[in-house]
């Protein structure tokens, strides 16, 4: 019996077809399921002589070959710790559990830490695909012991999406909460580039008075060019899709009010623990707070007056500058995002290296570009760079757009049109290119109500001023 390779324990959509894409590379697996329907509904609907249905966990870990794997694909937070709670009075030293949810970085540490105590590894696996790419190839984001990640990266590594090099998109991250570190801020970069797509698409709409199949258009063609992306591909799907009743784009008939679960959130949190400013992500997630207060913002739109968007009668200028505000801001959110995992890495020991990062990004994921190829290269080439945006490629490619970035944005303001993403990633560009920013007055007003003290740029030393006093002495 003890002939599996694998145990896949929650058998959702993600642990389901994460199942079958590593049963159908050969591997033998046990699956589980709390509830048993869905072990039942997973082995009828899809049948393979590798995938066995176990409908108890002694069953289930007695069916694993030593060391035993075991993969959680249950839902983040307490379902997790219940999970272990059970399934550690089973395990002996040596075997390794694998979380492969989006767990809480710190979660993960936690977890890690109790579980080293009884000899069990534990691996904080980011996996990001969604349904399709964990049937097909996800890119996977492992942290956790090295030694213990060598004996899964076979399984790993057979399931994974292939980049368009043929290299699997996945890679051992670093210890810890690594693995999942890296896919939250994944998925916050994920929110950046989703939010700047809607506001892309909004400024065309209301801006330029596109509909949704001209809409549909203009991004099919961008995803041939510098933006090549899976986000701008399905975006180009949806303008295009009908509802089957109405004959309406479904698109204008979807309530605006954007859900999240969380990861975006955690991003930005933790940005605001390192100190590292990632505004076009956080911009990002307070849009989606703010999409949700939908009745507040109908009455208010009754109230609040501001210019009306006046569609441009040529719309091709408006187009193009909207393509290269969109693309100089992705670069920043990738760079903020990128910043915020040096940091975390400086401050954690994660001991990232970001051009891998940005490799298993290449295919599988949600944020899967074609810019990855090149922020890639650009840390292999200097993997020490401090960001992104000083790469000389991208530094070229924004100086490029620079004109039409600052007309796109324009146009939004004149027009009443919000764009946060866009305009912050936009200030974020030129609050780091500036040699001197306005914190010099900000020292001077924390010195004069809360002597707090101020270094000044011709001497050496911290200065305390009583500024009332000076200004009355004069
Ligand atoms: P869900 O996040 O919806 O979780 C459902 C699974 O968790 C079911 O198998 C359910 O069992 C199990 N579960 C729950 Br809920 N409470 C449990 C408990 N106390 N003990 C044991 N099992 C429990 O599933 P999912 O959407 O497949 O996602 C799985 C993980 O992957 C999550 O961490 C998610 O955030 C992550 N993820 C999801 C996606 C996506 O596109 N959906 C993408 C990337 C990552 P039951 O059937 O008995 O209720």
């Amino acid at each position: 019996m003890a002939q599996h390779d694998i145990a896949v324990i929650g058998l959702a959509v993600m642990g389901q077809n994460l199942a079958r894409n590593i049963a159908r590379h050969g591997f033998k697996v046990a699956v589980y399921n709390r509830s048993a329907e869905r072990t039942r509904e997973l082995v009828t609907t899809h049948p393979d002589p590798n995938l066995t249905p176990c409908f108890d966990l002694e069953t289930l870990v007695a069916a694993l070959q030593p060391p035993r794997r075991l993969l959680l694909m249950v839902k983040a937070g307490e379902a997790v710790d219940r999970m272990i709670e059970q399934l550690q009075p089973l395990l002996a030293p040596g075997d390794i559990l694998i979380d492969g949810g989006n767990s809480f970085f710190r979660d993960t540490e936690r977890r890690a830490t109790a579980l080293a105590q009884a000899g069990i590894h534990f691996l904080g696996v980011g996996i990001s695909g969604g349904e399709e790419g964990a049937l097909h190839g996800p890119s996977i984001m492992p942290g956790g012991d090295r030694a213990a990640y060598a004996a899964v990266a076979p399984i790993f590594e057979a399931i994974a999406a292939r980049a368009p090099d043929g290299t699997p998109c996945v890679a051992y991250l670093g210890p810890g909460g690594a693995g999942h570190y890296v896919k939250m801020v994944h998925n916050g970069i994920e929110y950046g580039d989703m939010q700047l797509i809607a506001e892309s698409y909004d400024l065309l709409r209301r801006g330029a008075g596109l509909d949704a199949p001209a809409l549909a258009e203009v991004f099919a063609t961008w995803n041939q060019g510098e933006l090549q992306s899976f986000l701008i591909e399905i975006t180009a799907d949806i303008l295009r899709a009908r509802d089957e009743e109405s004959g309406q784009p479904l698109v204008d008939l979807i309530l605006d009010t954007a859900g999240q679960k969380g990861t975006g959130k955690w991003t930005s949190q933790d940005s605001f623990e390192l100190g590292v400013p990632i505004p076009t992500i956080n911009a990002a997630v307070e849009m989606r707070m703010l999409s949700a207060q939908k009745e507040e913002r109908v009455t208010a739109a009754q109230t609040l007056r501001g210019p009306a968007a006046r569609p441009a009668h040529e719309p091709t200028a408006l187009i193009e500058a909207v393509r290269a505000a969109l693309y100089a801001s992705k670069i920043c959110a990738y760079a903020q995002g990128l910043a915020l995992l040096r940091a975390a890495s400086d401050e954690r020991g994660y001991g990232l290296e970001l051009a891998t990062v940005a490799r298993i990004w290449r295919a599988g994921c949600i944020i899967r570009a074609r810019l990855l190829d090149e922020i890639s290269a650009a840390f292999t080439a200097q993997p020490d760079l401090p960001n992104l945006l000083l790469a000389p490629a991208f530094a070229a490619a924004i100086a490029e757009r620079d004109a039409a970035w600052r007309r796109a944005i324009s146009a939004a303001i004149a027009q009443g049109i919000p764009v946060p993403a866009l305009s912050s990633a936009l200030h974020y560009y030129d609050a780091y290119r500036s040699e001197r920013l306005p914190a010099n007055l900000i020292q001077a007003q924390r010195d004069y109500f809360g002597a707090h003290t101020y270094a000044r740029i011709d001497r050496p030393g911290l200065f305390h001023t009583n500024w009332s006093e000076l200004v009355r002495r004069r």
